[in-house]
């Protein structure tokens, strides 16, 4: 089976060498690929040094323009469907994901469709975010459950993995939101179109070097998105 890893960047100069390596030391064999939004800290220059080492594993795409990690990621998903992957992951640079859960993620997705890696499906498993961010990841899941009328604990969730075939028949070009509500976006469509989603607990822990990228507008977007998505599927236009 062949499996990549696609990690988003923006400014993740302090982690972009551990968090491939530490990929790499997996047991499992891993590809990753970086899609990188040109960031001006030189994140994609250390990308390519790197792919000296691992000429057939490490896979860069640059962007011109910073547009959010769901467009980020919907590039990374179409690299990997036309690069015949069988399993593809969602992973941040800034170790707030343990790579070693991968193997984790890996084994649920091969008994579903696709697998969460999910901070509230057993108690709160967050470590080092100030108490407001926890109440408000926390809050706006069971908001986002509560309209949507999905399953899961986690929804903004943002370390998962999918098998090939929901990502060819979810409909990369509907995808409309870009930041938080990508996340919820990507599992409302995929449970809709019937895929099996599975939640498996993982420890989320705060990035430790560079800078968050969350903004006020990623939480405006998801806030209005998710009732724009309620909406649409009422009207059967999702
Ligand atoms: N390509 C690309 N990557 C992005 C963009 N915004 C964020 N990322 C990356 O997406 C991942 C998650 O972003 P973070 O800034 O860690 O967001 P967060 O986890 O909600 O915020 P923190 O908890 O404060 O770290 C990281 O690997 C970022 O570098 C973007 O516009 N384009
Ligand atoms: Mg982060």
């Amino acid at each position: 089976m062949k499996k990549l890893v696609i990690i988003p960047t923006y400014n993740e100069k302090e982690n972009i060498e551990n968090i491939i390596s530490a990929v790499f030391a997996l047991k499992e064999d891993f590809h990753v690929l970086i899609v990188d939004d040109s960031s001006p800290d030189g994140t994609a220059e250390i990308v390519k040094k790197l792919q000296g080492i691992y000429p057939d594993w490490l896979h860069l795409i640059i962007r011109k323009v910073k547009d959010g990690l769901g467009k980020a990621y919907i590039h990374g998903f179409k690299w990997a469907l036309e690069n015949t992957y069988d399993y593809i992951f969602e992973m941040d640079a800034d170790f707030s994901h343990n790579p070693v859960d991968l193997n984790k993620l890996y084994e649920a997705c091969l008994k579903a469709d696709m697998s969460i890696g999910s901070r509230y499906s057993k108690g709160v498993n967050v470590v080092n975010w100030p108490m407001g961010r926890v109440l408000l990841s926390y809050f706006a899941s069971g908001y986002v459950r509560t309209i949507l009328r999905i399953p899961i604990r986690d929804t903004t969730a943002g370390f998962v993995c999918f098998s090939r075939k929901v990502l060819e028949e979810i409909g990369l070009d509907q995808i409309k939101l870009k930041g938080y509500g990508f996340q919820i976006e990507m599992k409302f469509r995929a449970i809709k179109k019937g895929f099996k989603v599975v939640e498996v607990p993982i420890i989320f822990t705060n990035r430790e070097l560079g800078e968050s990228k969350m903004n006020g507008g990623i939480i405006h977007e998801a806030v209005f998105g998710v009732l724009n998505l309620k909406w649409k599927s009422i009207i059967g236009k999702l």
